[in-house]
């Protein structure tokens, strides 16, 4: 063996016996730094991470009960723990960057059918003016903690990039005087709900309106005035602008964002974050730009977990988070994690910042890693090994949304996410071949799956369903476009049966198809209604594609079955029995009522140019946000190249 000499060693047997030493000990030093380097490049080194580096969020901690959400806790006692550990890596396929200048096109599709809903005028030029009483742009520095890209969000930028006035050519007020008075009446209403809420439960998160006062509740985290939040945009499309002055007004001065209490993530994004979003988006308000710019920041922390899936429950204060206590070993929800894309991704746009973004992208990756049973997304996921924890899947309540996100996160993109649209046509693909069923009677459902047994039950929440897949039919392959509009009208039809197979002409919490069931509850505890939306959204959206008018007409029957069930003399409740035809009222005015129902039912009596679908798509609590056309609106690399051409132009 010869061994090379090395400086300021002697050729002796003792400098022989030395350099040898130092030649082994420079070898063991590197490949300890290369194996200790390599922990941190492999994409799955979770475990050994956690030897490493200091413990800070690993383990699953849980809080809560069942009842301290809403709708997806309703799921949770007929939940099985079951784990499924299998893992496959795919990569995540980076957005391609888009250089070309903002494309508008006119569409009119009226009844045509989908195949003929082609292009009929292109216009190199946006057009839209918004309303008058638009406060227009402001071109404030913004300035956040984790902010990479400090720059201003260029507010007359962005209405020139709509392609119709926000509030329409004449606030979508409808030509012939039936639907202006019905949509008159929906108007009534809303004032009707909130003068009550302003007397009784002025900046508490709810109206209880049997006991006239306010209810705060614990999925806010401390947050208060849910229902001024949720309410703004409605407001504002309405023309009720003294009301929306009075929203305004409370958020500038009363809007305390500094609570240290534990909120659900979710509802706190498709709300607060979704509404403060909308309401700048039509407004230009600094101040809703403002707020939720630093709402967003505290919602940060509840990313980091191992897999930066987030957990459910958030401390604002502290940002601490949490799994909620009823979720089978400290799982995260499907629909939970699954409905933070559309607004983060315009956290991003305000907040020149990508961290958001990158948030939820990240979510995706997991999603993309992990084998799905049949091609279907459970809906319980560890947040710490990214596996799933059960094999329960349902279109309703737990994983509803995060469907109704994969749409219209690909349709917000300017149809230019192709990963988004191809996991949505992936999972629907799915929900047809396992969870799409006929009725003896002959009405489509969706049935809930679990561990491939079905149960032949469909809960109100799914009813969105009929709406999101008519949304969707155009984008489709060619040859299945008719068949998806098709079961989004079937879907919209049995959810409207549910509703006249009741005493009340209101729908229950969830309806059977066994046992000689046709669409309606079987049980005592599905029974009631909470003044839930999805009904009358599939109603919206199915009227907007077909202009079929029996939609307006299923929607004015729950504006009058609404009115004689569900008014009181001081707001509108819930009640406990669709089937019962003496109300029993549960004494509350859900948010949601306002920032969905009312507005689903206003839009559906108006024009299709408000809030026109070519410029907006609206989150799961209706808040619209718009579509992020390309070379208008877009942060990141494309950003710049859009800037520059702009700047050209
Ligand atoms: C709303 O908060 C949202 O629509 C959510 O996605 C589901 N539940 C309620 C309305 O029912």
């Amino acid at each position: 063996m010869v061994f090379r000499k090395l400086p300021g060693v002697f050729a002796s047997g003792m400098g022989l016996r030395l350099s040898q030493k130092f030649v082994f000990l420079l070898f063991l030093s590197g490949l300890v730094t290369l194996c200790f380097g390599a922990l941190f490049f492999l994409p799955d080194s979770v475990r050994l991470k956690r030897i490493f580096l200091p413990k800070t969020d690993n383990q699953a901690v849980t809080v809560g009960s069942e009842n301290d959400v809403r709708d997806h806790s309703k799921k949770m006692s007929q939940q099985t723990a079951k784990g499924d550990s299998t893992t496959k890596l795919k990569m995540l396929s980076r957005k391609q960057s888009v250089t070309h200048k903002a494309r508008t096109v006119e569409r009119s599709i009226g009844n045509k059918p989908p195949e003929e809903w082609s292009p009929s005028k292109t216009k190199t030029e946006p057009v839209a003016r918004a309303r008058e009483s638009v406060t227009g742009g402001d071109r404030v520095t913004t300035s956040t903690q984790n902010g990479q890209h400090k720059d201003t969000f260029d507010f007359e930028r962005f209405k020139q990039c709509l392609v119709k006035a926000p509030m329409g050519s004449d606030n979508g007020k409808p030509s012939d005087p039936q639907t202006q008075q019905r949509r008159e009446k929906v108007k009534e209403m809303m004032k009707f709900a909130w003068d009550n809420y302003k007397l009784y439960a002025w900046g508490k998160n709810e109206l209880r309106p049997l006991s006239r006062n306010g209810h705060i509740g614990n999925m806010f985290g401390g947050l208060r005035g849910a229902t001024i939040v949720d309410s703004l945009d409605t407001l504002y499309i309405m023309g009720l602008m003294e009301e929306y002055e009075e929203a305004k007004g409370w958020v500038e001065n009363n809007l305390d964002l500094n609570s240290s209490g534990e909120a659900s993530l979710f509802e706190v994004n498709i709300r607060y974050v979704g509404g403060l979003l909308s309401a700048y988006y039509l407004t230009g308000a600094e101040v809703f730009k403002r707020k939720v710019l630093e709402l967003g920041e505290k919602l940060l922390p509840a990313f980091n977990t191992p897999t930066g899936i987030p957990r459910g429950v958030i401390n604002l204060g502290s940002g601490t988070s949490w799994s909620w206590g009823w979720a089978s070993a400290g799982s995260s929800i499907l629909a939970e994690f699954g409905t933070l894309h559309l607004e983060f991704v315009h956290l991003t746009e305000l907040a020149r910042n990508p961290i958001y973004t990158e948030k939820v992208m990240n979510i995706r990756k997991v999603l993309n890693k992990i084998e799905k049973p049949h091609g279907l997304y459970p809906n319980f996921l560890s947040p710490v090994s990214g596996n799933w924890v059960q094999h329960h899947v349902s279109i309703g309540g737990l994983g509803d949304s995060f469907y109704e996100y994969l749409i219209k996160s690909y349709l917000m993109s300017d149809k230019t996410d192709e990963e988004a649209k191809k996991m949505y046509y992936g999972a629907l693909e799915a929900i047809e071949t396992n969870l799409v069923q006929k009725s003896q009677g002959g009405l489509t459902y969706l049935a809930e799956w679990r561990g491939g047994i079905l149960d032949h039950k469909m809960g109100h929440l799914a009813c969105f369903s009929g709406g999101m897949v008519g949304i969707g039919a155009d984008d489709g392959p060619q040859e299945k476009r008719q068949h998806f509009l098709d079961l989004a009208a079937e879907i919209t039809h049995t959810c409207h049966e549910s509703y006249t197979r009741s005493a009340t002409k209101l729908g229950p919490e969830a309806f059977r198809f066994d046992a000689g069931a046709e669409a309606t509850a079987t049980r005592l505890s599905e029974r009631y209604y909470i003044l839930r939306p999805e009904v009358i959204e599939s109603y919206m959206y199915m009227w907007r594609l077909t202009h079929d008018p029996k939609y307006r007409e299923w929607g004015w029957e729950a504006v009058e079955a609404l009115e004689k069930n569900c008014r009181t003399d001081a707001g509108f409740s819930g009640i406990r029995d669709v089937y019962s035809s003496v109300a029993s009222h549960d004494n509350m005015q859900q948010s949601f009522f306002l920032s969905e129902t009312l507005k689903y039912l206003y839009l559906l009596f108006s024009d299709d140019d408000l809030l026109s679908l070519e410029d907006w798509v609206f989150n799961t609590e209706a808040h619209p946000l718009p579509i992020i056309r390309k070379g208008c609106l877009q942060t990141g690399p494309a950003t710049q190249e859009a800037d520059d051409q702009a700047a050209t132009e």
